[in-house]
């Protein structure tokens, strides 16, 4: 594999998946603590109350990161720990938590990328409406500020949101995530338009405080469609669900938020299905939401195939019998990557990173003490040999940030999947480097000499 000397090879968590310490040294309850101790929400009750523990470990695992030699790695702040009631009064030992973390990290050569939301909202704010609130953009941009201050010195790289698709989508219209709070389609679109002022207010505030900043967001490539066979007619049909959706899935949909976030606008598709419901974004609006990003992320982790059947008719998602799946049954498309990076950056003309690519799998300590998972090491180098032809085809891709550096809370599932490349023992938080951990560390060597 040819990636340039410079490519960022990192890898990403995120805070209410890894830290625990759910109410310690001041830090406010997040929506996602409230919705896990209701009981019946996630797999066995799971809760992130203590998670890895990372709030305690936060060294030891900072110098595992040193082991496997990222260049880079992508967490995110937890809204509450530094703002327990979301705005207002500052929690100045959260703040220290990660202001110590970026020190750590610097230490080993390793640059921080900061996730300023994924999903731990301030239950708090929740309580007065949320995202909901035409305060909101307000009190986020409040947050941005502060952190923007209080890390900018050595934190130059930050992306907004994590996947406003997926939380909106699972946290206010199918619950499984949460708050889990189900919101008629003309809410969901007065939420979707103030979190767009959301992130172009936290992108004025970082440039502000951080001169020399880079910026994006990372959404996730929900509805990445992929040609079976790279024929013109497929790849085109592809690539035409890929720009679009149906009402079904606008919320889901990688191109309802990038349209949003990059241009500044609802989707065109937008007035046809929703009409007189659309909310109003004016000139001023979409100036503020769509400045200028330095790149875009994408969690990109399985897409939906597109073929013909024996009559010429669209098949979308046909696999043949037996597919490789994940743990968690999702299938192995290696090609969705190529494509998704590919349509994106034709049609953005924005730098690519990858800001989470990895697998679930059942995951076990062996008798020999090791973790075995050449399951995992397939699928990494069959999406990385993809990302490189796209890299090879022109696509600018800057970054790589592998999900996920350790075994952590997913999200309804609990701990029930494991995405780490370092296997972690919940019971006495010892972490183990998977096999995986030591193939990321040896291709990072090699590509970097
Ligand atoms: C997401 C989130 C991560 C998940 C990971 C595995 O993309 O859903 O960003 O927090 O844990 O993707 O599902």
């Amino acid at each position: 594999m040819n990636f340039k000397k410079d490519f960022v090879w990192g890898t990403a968590t995120s805070s209410y998946q890894i830290e625990g310490g759910a109410q310690e040294d001041g830090k406010g309850l997040s929506i996602w603590d409230v919705f896990a101790r209701e009981g019946g929400r996630t797999f066995e009750g799971h809760t992130g109350e203590v998670a890895c523990d990372h709030y305690h470990r936060m060294k030891e695992d900072v110098a595992l990161l040193g082991e496997l030699g990222v260049k880079a790695y992508r967490f995110s702040i937890s809204w509450p720990r530094i703002f327990p009631k979301g705005f207002g009064s500052l929690n100045e030992k959260g703040l220290k938590f990660y202001s110590d973390l970026v020190d750590e990290l610097l230490k080993y050569g390793i640059t921080p990328y900061v996730t300023l939301y994924h999903w731990d909202y301030p239950n708090d704010l929740e309580m007065q409406g949320g995202w909901l609130n035409p305060a909101s953009p307000e009190w986020f941009a409040s947050y941005a500020e502060t952190v923007a201050k209080a890390l900018g010195d050595r934190v130059k790289h930050f992306f907004t949101f994590n996947e406003p698709q997926i939380f909106t989508w699972l946290g206010y219209d199918k619950c499984t995530h949460a708050p889990g709070i189900k919101y008629p389609a003309e809410r969901l679109l007065l939420m979707c338009r103030h979190i767009a002022l959301a992130h172009g207010r936290a992108v004025q505030e970082i440039r502000e405080w951080v001169t020399d900043s880079r910026v994006g967001y990372a959404p996730t490539c929900g509805n990445a469609y992929w040609p079976v066979d790279e024929t013109d007619e497929l790849i085109n049909a592809a690539r035409r669900l890929q720009n679009s959706f149906g009402i079904e899935d606008w919320i889901h949909s990688s191109a309802f938020w990038n349209e949003l976030f990059l241009k500044g606008t609802f989707h065109e598709q937008s007035k046809e299905l929703f009409g007189p419901l659309l909310p109003v974004i004016t000139e001023e609006e979409q100036k503020l939401i769509s400045q200028p990003l330095d790149f875009c992320g994408m969690n990109l982790y399985q897409g939906t195939s597109v073929s013909f059947d024996s009559q010429g008719k669209l098949l979308l998602g046909k696999l043949p019998v037996g597919h490789g799946k994940t743990g968690m049954g999702w299938p192995i498309t290696p090609k969705a990557m190529y494509w998704a990076v590919r349509n994106f950056y034709e049609t953005y003309r924005l730098p690519v990173i990858i800001t989470e690519n990895g697998m679930s799998a059942l995951d076990v300590v062996s008798l020999d003490g090791g973790v075995h998972d050449p399951g995992r090491i397939d699928y990494l180098h069959r999406y990385l040999k993809e990302l490189e032809r796209a890299i090879i085809d022109g696509v600018d891709v800057t970054g790589y940030f592998l999900w996920s550096f350790m075994d952590n809370f997913e999200w309804e599932k609990g701990y029930d999947d494991r995405f780490g490349i370092v296997f972690v023992d919940y019971k006495n938080q010892t972490r183990i480097p998977k096999d995986s951990f030591y193939w990321y560390r040896d291709l990072i060597k090699e590509k970097i000499q």
